[in-house]
């Protein structure tokens, strides 16, 4: 019992019982994007972003070539599980405020629709620390940077899909001196200027399974019960081994920084051996989902930082599962 107590940090042990059923089914139990698919030599495809564009599944790869150089690389799906992977990344900005502040990497692209123009947050890492950037697009062919949104250091930034109280609101995390931090909220009237700041959501104790890191994943969806998101969380293995999990959460629909209820256990943990081994063991993360007309959802995710999988649910279940306790 003392182990126990000291392993959950007071938290009781044992306090509900989670039933058999699994609300978030794995596509056909293997990844739907490897390096195999992409144009050149890498060692691995990453948290892509997702969107749907004339009708069809956008999704933008976020590859790691060998040399540890990263891309955005373009794949179209009729169905949004066969998806075909273009020839060549996108071109990236060649401004010089642009090149200064990705000059490390750039990773995780989030990409919301307003009024036809997509927009795509991503993190940006340069000399000067992490920062939201934010790209622009109509057609997928030519981006233009919108700039930077963020001070260091910040990431996981991720859209709403529409104006709130008549200002753009997006999530994202400030990240603290300990290096991770807390889900946050901001409003523009712009997009250029961004205030208004709240904490959502602060990790959990020790002992949680998003005790050690948080973030905002997939843009959130509109329903009658909030504003669903789905997030990642995470927890530490045998002092040094982290283990990403999918949550979901209902954000009160006009002050989004209120949550309305979240689910106790995460929606997805890694479990399948390409989501347990890879360049990162044990990661599955967010960075889209496409939210059906028929009630499906298709959640993308990454596996292991080296595969590009998706799974399904019933937004009724995800929304249900919030609620449940
Ligand atoms: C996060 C991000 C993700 C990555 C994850 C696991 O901090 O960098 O891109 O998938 O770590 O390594």
């Amino acid at each position: 019992m003392n182990i126990l107590k000291h392993r959950f940090n007071g938290k009781r042990a044992g306090a509900m019982l989670y039933p058999k059923k699994e609300i978030v089914k794995r596509y056909a139990k293997y990844p739907i994007l490897t390096a195999d698919d992409m144009p050149f030599t890498c060692s691995g495809i990453y948290n892509s972003g997702v969107v749907r564009f004339k009708g069809k599944y956008l999704m933008l790869c976020r590859v790691e070539s060998i040399d540890i150089s990263n891309y955005f690389i373009p794949a179209i799906s009729e169905d949004g599980y066969h998806f075909k992977v273009s020839k060549k990344p996108i071109s990236l900005p060649r401004d010089e405020e642009f090149k200064k502040y990705t000059e490390e990497m750039i990773y995780d692209p989030r990409i919301t629709e307003i009024d036809g123009v997509y927009y795509i947050c991503f993190a940006a890492h340069s000399s000067y620390g992490v920062r939201i950037g934010m790209l622009k697009t109509k057609d997928f062919e030519k981006f233009n940077s919108w700039g930077f949104i963020s001070e260091p250091d910040n990431r996981n930034g991720v859209l709403f899909p529409e104006k709130i109280n008549g200002l753009y609101a997006r999530l994202d995390r400030p990240i603290l001196p300990d290096d991770h931090g807390d889900i946050w909220i901001s409003y523009s009237p712009d997009l250029v200027f961004w205030g208004k700041s709240r904490c959502v959501f602060k990790r959990g104790m020790h002992g949680h399974w998003y005790w050690k890191k948080i973030g905002a994943g997939a843009v959130p969806f509109k329903t009658k019960k909030g504003w669903l998101e789905i997030w990642h969380g995470v927890h530490v293995m045998a002092g040094y081994q982290y283990v990403y999990h999918l949550g979901a959460m209902l954000l009160d629909l006009r002050d989004p920084a209120e949550i309305v209820a979240r689910a106790q256990a995460p929606i997805l943990s890694p479990r399948e051996q390409y989501e347990r081994v890879g360049l990162t063991s044990n990661v599955v993360f967010t960075s889209g989902a496409i939210f059906e007309e028929d009630g499906e959802v298709k959640i993308y995710y990454g596996g292991a930082d080296t595969v590009q999988c998706v799974a399904t649910a019933r937004l009724d279940d995800l929304v249900q599962a919030c609620f449940d306790r």
